[in-house]
């Protein structure tokens, strides 16, 4: 049984690695579009194009399952790829971890890209679920794409423009991008001691494993990992080459 993890780059290793750690023997296809990324920044309209076509594609080699572990496509483009893809092949999505951060905070900061930070989505996650904590949003410029090039001193940079706008009774920060949990240590580093980091990449996992129960059982066992890239290979980000023995995918990263 294959299952497809749709983003625009490295956000979508945080939450294959928990798949491989929760079901080892999943087949997993990674999409990444080192040609169109970063996606956080791009008008909604062509993240949703962006999207389906991924899934269509992933969809034709055999996925039937779709994941994606990425908060800026989800909030844009997760109902349009449900209703392309029909009933029969199940599509996860990804939200902040605002409810559990809220359930235990008195101050949350929801570091996420401007798309994210800007939805309606994200609006009607903090209002069902503030239930009374303060939430803000920090929309972090530039630190998804940081990531996926591998420029760490573009990432501190852009990390320490978010610290600076996070406000500084803040008791949580919840990685609101998927890409974030990658950089997680420095983050931790350059935030006071005492603030917790959330991320969804564990519930999305085990909220993919849920949506297959029934699925085909028996149909597991092969634990391959395959990449489809978009663009041309000399696109691939440097970091990315970690795909290539699977290092990342070994052990989840946060
Ligand atoms: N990983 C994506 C997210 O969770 O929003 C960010 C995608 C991007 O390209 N900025």
């Amino acid at each position: 049984m294959t299952v497809a993890l749709i983003d625009s780059g490295l956000g979508l290793l945080p939450t294959s690695a928990w798949l491989r750690r929760l079901r080892p023997d999943l087949d997993l296809l990674l999409c990444l579009d080192p040609e169109g990324a970063p996606w956080g920044p791009k008008p909604a309209q062509w993240v949703i194009d962006r999207v389906l076509e991924a899934a269509e594609r992933a969809v034709d080699l055999g996925a039937e399952v779709v994941v994606l572990p990425c908060n800026t496509a989800s909030v844009t483009a997760l109902d349009h790829v449900r209703v392309r893809l029909g009933a029969d092949i199940p599509v996860v999505g990804t939200v902040p971890a605002i409810k559990p951060a809220a359930a235990v905070s008195r101050s949350v900061a929801i570091w996420a890209t401007a798309a994210t930070t800007a939805s309606a989505y994200q609006a009607n996650l903090i209002e069902q679920f503030a239930n009374g904590t303060e939430v803000v949003g920090v929309a972090c410029h530039g630190l998804a794409d940081a990531i996926d090039l591998g420029d760490a001193e573009l990432a501190s940079r852009a990390i320490a423009d978010a610290v600076a706008r996070t406000p500084a009774d803040c008791d949580a920060v919840v990685l609101g991008c998927t890409h974030y949990p990658l950089v997680a240590d420095e983050i931790a580093a350059r935030l006071p001691s005492g603030v917790t980091l959330f991320d969804s990449a564990e519930a999305v996992a085990a909220q993919t494993l849920r949506r297959m129960e029934g699925l085909g059982a028996g149909r597991f066992g092969g634990g391959t990992v395959s990449v489809l890239l978009s663009g041309r290979p000399g696109q691939l980000p440097a970091s990315a080459s970690a795909y290539e023995d699977g290092r990342e995918l070994a052990a989840p990263t946060v």
